[in-house]
């Protein structure tokens, strides 16, 4: 019997299970960049607080900025698009912003984290009142959620599929030529 076969029986099943943990599966992600960036210094607030991850989520997060005070400054539902969401906020004041926000990767961990940045002047605004504070920002879905995590399913099935099939192969082979 041929130890040549086997030694390749053994490098086809290691190639499977490479295959297998290394598919572009459930993705985690992070945070990549934000603007304004964490502790920057802007001049004025701008119309969005941006947050750019690492890959697309499968769900819109959570994100609530707040001012010097402890107040938000939210003033419509985050959007999101592949991965990058886009937090609407809006406040005359000058100071420090800080960003909470929540997100779901598409491995299904929750990721968080908060920084801040600071605006150097207010805005001018005539006499817009500030925005309703109550409560944590929205969790009503501005978008629908862009499907992040579609392609990985294959992958596994087809994973486990040939895993399936080498480890039968195997087992039959040692049965017949190792009675032992
Ligand atoms: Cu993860």
């Amino acid at each position: 019997m041929s130890s040549a076969r086997a030694l390749l029986t053994i490098a086809l099943v290691a190639a499977a299970a490479v295959a297998f943990t290394s598919s572009p599966a459930a993705a985690h992600t992070s945070l990549r960049e934000s603007d304004p960036a964490a502790n920057g210094t802007v001049a004025t607030l701008p119309e969005f607080v941006r947050l750019t991850f690492t890959t697309q989520l499968p769900s819109v997060p959570t994100i609530e900025v707040v001012d010097a005070n402890g107040v938000s400054v939210n003033s419509s539902p985050v959007s999101l698009r592949g991965n990058t969401a886009l937090q609407p906020v809006k406040s005359a004041s000058a100071g420090r912003y800080t960003v909470n926000w929540k997100a779901k990767a598409p491995d299904g961990h929750e990721i968080s984290g908060t920084f801040a940045f600071t605006a150097t002047a207010g805005n001018i605004q005539p006499t817009t009142p500030a925005p309703e504070t109550t409560g944590p920002s929205p969790t009503q879905a501005a978008a629908a959620p862009t499907d992040g995590d579609g392609p990985w399913w294959p992958w596994l099935a087809a994973g486990l599929l040939i895993a399936a099939l080498l480890a039968v192969f195997w087992y039959a082979r040692r049965r017949r030529s190792s009675p032992a």
